[in-house]
């Protein structure tokens, strides 16, 4: 039995960005793994625009409300959060000052669209003192990852602090793999995302554009056009 699968991926805005990530075989969430939390860590250093993996990204490019949690090692009066956004500005949607589990809102909304790379300032007038900061974004409403390169935590009192450790509802770093050559996989159980639908077996082969994946009741062809990610189960 063969099919193919045309799904509805078509119609997923932003699923074909999926693609301009490279094969990346990381220790699930691993400090200093690409794409991490901990790439939000310390001041900028993607060199401008585009999918770096020294930013932080979700698992998905899109899945919903997904949030990056900052910490500092002073906690201050916030006057300023500046968010370097270099690759799909505008998801974020609040912003809150964490003390003590306690969530104070410090900015909801719409955020600019800008264009990347982008510094969303979000003003706080010394609202309340913390030194955890964590970002909300609805990561379904841009298409693409929504990554953040840096956030910057400035004070009421003009002192300027990078974060020292960051934590995230998900990361793409957590991905075993994503698409690329996928010569290593050949042979082994997969796992993969194709359109909305979680397929796992064995890769049989990649030939041209297309994957054949052996599930164990037939085999599927995957085209990789559609694909959103894969990894070894
Ligand atoms: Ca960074």
């Amino acid at each position: 039995m063969r099919r193919s699968l045309t799904l509805a991926a078509l119609l997923v805005p932003g699923l074909a960005l999926a693609l301009s990530k490279p094969i990346q075989i990381v220790e699930p969430g691993g400090t200093g793994a690409s794409w991490a939390p901990t790439q939000a860590i310390g001041a900028p250093d993607c060199s401008g625009a585009g999918d770096q993996a020294q930013a932080w990204a979700t698992l998905r490019s899109e899945e919903g409300e997904q949030w990056l949690e900052l910490d500092y090692a002073r906690a201050v009066p916030v006057g300023v959060v500046r968010i370097y956004e270099n690759f799909n500005p505008g998801a974020v949607v609040k912003v809150e000052a964490m003390v003590d589990g306690d969530a104070t809102t410090l900015w909801s909304g719409v955020a600019p669209r800008g264009e990347a790379p982008h510094v969303f300032e979000v003003p706080a007038a010394g609202k309340v003192t913390a030194s955890r900061i964590r970002i909300t974004l609805d990561t379904s409403k841009i298409a693409g990852w929504n990554e953040i390169d840096a956030v910057e935590l400035v004070g009421q009192d003009g002192s300027r602090q990078w974060a020292t450790d960051a934590r995230a509802s998900s990361t793409y770093a957590t991905a075993t793999g994503a698409v690329g050559p996928l010569d290593g996989l050949v042979g082994k159980r997969v796992k993969l995302r194709v359109g909305g639908e979680t397929l796992r077996g064995t890769l049989k082969a990649q030939v041209g554009g297309f994957l054949t994946v052996d599930t164990g009741v037939g085999e599927v062809l995957v085209n990789l056009a559609r694909l959103d990610w894969i990894g070894l189960e």
